[in-house]
């Protein structure tokens, strides 16, 4: 495989970037979420940056359980929760209201 070359599955997320400060953690919500995994630095403030688009099924009803957040995200659009400095080694979980679909952020 070339290393130019960008695939969906299993290729390192380059997702996260820190900004005046604050992390950012970008996830995309249809049909499931993506990526799967996120790796974040720990001891920043982070925003988790979830963006629908046409996005129609239950991954757009999004529940973050150690933070207690609950949300319908719209359809289509950028929704922004801010999430606290982690401590390092753990991990955030993301899922939808249903827990079918479900992402991770790890913060190291
Ligand atoms: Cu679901």
């Amino acid at each position: 495989m070339s290393s130019g070359e960008t695939s969906e599955s299993n290729t390192k997320a380059d997702n996260v970037s820190i900004i005046d400060g604050k992390q950012i953690i970008e996830i995309g919500a249809k049909g499931g979420y993506a990526p799967k995994v996120s790796i974040a630095k720990a001891n920043i403030p982070t925003i988790l940056r979830v963006q629908t688009r046409g996005t129609f099924d239950c991954s757009s009803a999004l529940t973050i359980p150690s933070i207690g957040y609950r949300a319908n995200l719209p359809p289509s659009g950028v929704t922004e929760i801010e999430i606290p400095a982690q401590k390092s080694g753990a991990t955030l979980q993301g899922l939808c209201a249903m827990g079918m679909y479900n992402f991770k952020v790890q913060f190291n």
